[in-house]
């Protein structure tokens, strides 16, 4: 009897430790796992199989899905990086603030260090948090000196922990930013950053296309740095530079440790990878093997990551301790400024599945986004057709934690995040380029009548701007190609009356 009690101990205190979710004092029914956010950077719905809509092949994202819940109607807010980075975190719809659009690599911080954010949030419930990878949400007062520490930025808003790339991978200043200092920097040779004016004796890409092993297309012809030219001008700090092929590796060893040295207490940590963004310079064991040209290379780079780090999880035995979430920050596009046969070699792959349009897009594509929950044990395996937003991670997260919510654009989900319910929004309003906006609800789509030029816009994509009203039925015309709006005018009338009441709500 007392060898099958203390038997019985060890089989409860194994299942205790897999299964050990916190309890939040005070909040009888909140609960604490670990919350990571997989955030790809371009990824198109129809890049990840688990879509069925695409050519690529993704067992590590898949396996993500196969345990996990998958949302068909998951949106990014923006069809940029900027906006829709600015609303995963704030949980606030990015076009109230007019600053909110793509930043160059020295803007100032956009969040405001006073507001609510996701990981201030989870901090007052106890996280430690952190973000590894893709930042772009600027950094400093707007007059940084990157040889002093860099003030405000992510560790300000909430983050504890931050190793980040300042904006982009084809804006300077191609360098690592640690809790604020540049990583590897030797005083010797102080970086500088413009963007604006040119360095003396710093080549650029204009004019020198010899020294580059990627040639641009359009806009990156500035400062070089690994062969590669890129947005803005750059000086010094060559010890800190990176080298594009070793960042994937990087951000996941990043990532790892970071979930390692927290794994005995709930941690937050936003992963943001930056594929398959352009320039997609993926590791050599990555190069040629999907058969799509770097842009396929990158994205099968950044699926095994994906799968590194979650059997990192696995092996910590935190699955079933850890609510995952990956998605996309906007959709995809192909040549977005270098010639890396993304277009030549695309085959018949449709990243952008069967809608229309893609990154920059009003037309669903710029949005419409891969969206899975994963929580092993606590999340049944699934799809789910509810409409849902990424910045309503923000106000469900809160309930799950037990903490208040006081961002009125970000709606409580976690019924539907959890697949406890398919009560999704009735309606959203997503953002192409420019701060251009339509509204959703139910199964339609409202773009009201955008003037205005498609600066910098791929050429391939359509932003769906027109002096028209558009209106499409998504369940009927996914691909968005018959205009409604003149047979079905009252419908655009309340359609119009009910998206202005949502942006009037400020
Ligand atoms: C555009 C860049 C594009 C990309 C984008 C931001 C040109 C011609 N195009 O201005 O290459 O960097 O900004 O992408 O320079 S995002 O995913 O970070 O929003
Ligand atoms: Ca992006």
């Amino acid at each position: 009897m007392k060898k099958l009690l203390s038997f019985i101990g060890i089989v409860c205190l194994v299942a205790g430790v897999t299964s050990h979710v916190d309890r939040v004092e005070g909040a009888e029914d909140a609960v604490k796992p670990n919350i990571v956010i997989i955030y790809t950077d371009d990824l198109g719905i129809g890049d990840v199989s688990a879509y069925g809509v695409g050519k690529l092949d993704t067992p590590g994202i898949d396996s993500i899905a196969e345990e996990g819940l998958r949302f068909t109607d998951g949106y990014a807010t923006s069809a940029t990086c900027t906006p829709s980075r600015f609303a995963l975190l704030t949980g606030q719809y990015p076009w109230r603030n007019k600053d909110a659009q793509i930043l160059p690599g020295d803007a100032p911080l956009l969040i405001n260090t006073e507001q609510e954010t996701l990981p201030r949030m989870l901090g007052r419930a106890g996280y430690t948090t952190a973000v590894v990878g893709k930042w772009h949400l600027g950094l400093g007062d707007g007059n940084v000196d990157w040889n002093e520490r860099i003030t405000p930025g992510p560790n300000e808003v909430g983050f504890d922990y931050s190793y980040i790339m300042a904006a982009t991978n084809d804006r300077v200043p191609n360098v690592y930013v640690k809790n604020g200092s540049v990583v590897g920097l030797d005083p010797n040779d102080p970086l500088e950053v413009s963007y604006s004016t040119p360095f003396e004796g710093e080549p650029t890409g204009y004019g020198n296309q010899g020294m580059l092993k990627m040639r641009y297309s359009n806009g990156h012809y500035y400062s070089i740095n690994n062969g590669i030219s890129r947005i803005g001008y750059q000086k010094g700090g060559k010890s800190a530079q990176w080298i594009d092929e070793d960042m994937s590796d990087l951000f996941l060893e990043e990532a790892q440790a970071f979930v390692k040295r927290n794994r005995a207490k709930p941690f937050f940590l936003f992963y943001a990878l930056h594929q398959p963004h352009v320039p997609r310079v993926p590791h050599s064991r990555f190069a040629g093997k999907s058969g799509l040209g770097p842009r396929g290379d990158a994205i099968l780079e950044a699926d095994w990551a994906i799968s590194e780090f979650m059997y990192t999880l696995d092996e910590l035995d935190l699955a079933e301790n850890t609510l995952v979430v990956f998605s996309s920050d906007n959709g995809p596009v192909l040549d977005d400024g270098y010639y890396d046969d993304s277009v030549i070699k695309n085959g018949d792959h449709t990243p952008w599945g069967n809608f229309r349009g893609g990154k920059y897009s009003l037309f669903e594509a710029g949005t419409h986004i891969p969206f899975i929950v994963r929580w092993k044990g606590h999340v049944d395996a699934g799809v789910s057709n509810a409409l849902v937003s990424q910045h309503d991670l923000l106000a469900s997260l809160a309930r799950l934690t037990g903490q208040e919510n006081a961002v009125a654009d970000s709606m409580d989900m976690l019924d539907v995040f959890l697949g406890n319910s398919e009560q999704g929004r009735d309606a959203l309003i997503v953002e192409g380029y420019d701060g251009k906006t339509a509204y959703r609800e139910g199964d339609w789509v409202l773009i009201p009548p955008h003037e205005g030029p498609a600066l910098d816009v791929p050429e391939n994509i359509e932003t769906g701007f027109s002096s028209e009203y558009q209106l499409y039925n998504l369940n009927k015309d996914p691909g968005q190609k018959k205009n409604l709006a003149k047979p079905r005018p009252a419908k655009v009338k309340a359609m119009s009356k009910a998206y202005l009441a949502v942006v009037d709500r400020g």
